[in-house]
């Protein structure tokens, strides 16, 4: 064996596409078909048909969504802050171009409003045309689609919002501002009394880094910050996680019940009202990453 020896090869040859965790480790999908590939403005987007997991979305080479696994994160993303918040009616989204978070949010027929800014609308385009299922509702009349800069729209917007969700790609590129503490600054000022921020927060075991930007910022104009995770199947890195925050009395638990679960009639795929409870509790190797900055649950 030498430096140049491959340890594993695989057995399976044919188109491949995968995502490079750095410069140490890869997942690798297996393609059948290619059915997008091009460069907008502000990134590469590609869309293909994989083997496994159905339709695939790529931003800059980092899986986005799959049509297998896209629920888990949908259901995480928008079901703990919609049934922790307890009447939210005004719902911002930030990025979440593929629609799957406007899709879940709409099924609650309590929010009266939804304002969604991607910046980038060939994400937009290619998923109303290659993958129906997450942009299914992105036609909705209560949905106001609008295709901008979401750091300027919160920097500028006089609106206020009950929930907030930052569905963003990793904070490399377009998305990095969404990561900063300036961004934060005005979430807060653009939130309802009680009103709570969520954003997707990379993973603690692969972005430890970004993950603690984020937790930073938010702690900078947050009394109360938590995290929350959940696991799927094409994001590298074990756990994954949001970050909760918000105003006044906003906390994971102390506006939620199970029965609100229950009378709201909706049917989850990964979303319990046990889970809501369960997902807020982090290993250790995370909570000693942020000793001292997370509030601890009560
Ligand atoms: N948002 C992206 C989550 C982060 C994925 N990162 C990665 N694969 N390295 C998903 C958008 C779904 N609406």
């Amino acid at each position: 064996m030498n430096e140049n020896t491959p340890v594993f090869s695989t057995m399976f040859f044919g188109p491949w596409c995968e995502e490079l965790i750095e410069d140490y480790a890869a997942i690798r999908y297996r393609i059948t078909e290619t059915l997008f590939s091009g460069k907008s403005e502000f990134q590469q987007v590609d869309v293909v048909k994989s083997k496994g997991f159905g339709t695939m979305l790529f931003l800059d080479g980092l899986v986005m969504v799959s049509e297998r696994d896209e629920f888990i994160y949908h259901d995480m993303i928008t079901h703990v802050p919609l049934f922790a918040h307890p009447d939210p009616k005004k719902v911002l989204i930030i990025g979440g171009g593929d629609g799957g978070t406007a899709r879940e949010v709409l099924r609650h027929q309590n929010v009266s409003h939804v304002t969604m800014v991607e910046i980038d609308g060939m994400v937009v385009d290619v998923s109303r045309k290659f993958l129906p299922q997450t942009s299914c509702e992105l036609d909705n009349p209560r949905l106001d689609l609008k295709i901008a800069d979401g750091v300027q729209f919160v920097a500028e917007t006089k609106e206020k919002f009950d929930v907030i969700l930052v569905d963003s790609t990793d904070p490399i590129g377009p998305a990095a501002p969404l990561f900063g503490d300036e961004f934060y600054g005005n979430v807060y000022r653009i939130l309802n009394e009680n009103g709570i921020v969520v954003s997707q927060a990379e993973s603690a075991m692969m972005q430890p880094e970004a993950q603690k930007s984020i937790v930073k910022s938010l702690r900078t104009h947050f009394p109360n910050v938590w995290l929350y995770n959940y696991t799927n199947l094409t994001y590298p890195g074990a756990p994954w996680s949001f970050s909760f925050a918000g105003k006044g009395d906003a906390h994971p638990f102390k506006n939620f019940s199970a029965d609100r679960v229950k009378d709201s009639g909706l049917k989850f795929s990964y979303y319990t009202a046990g889970i809501h409870h369960a997902t807020f509790q982090v290993p250790q190797y995370q909570q000693d990453i942020y000793e001292g900055t997370l509030t601890p649950l009560d």
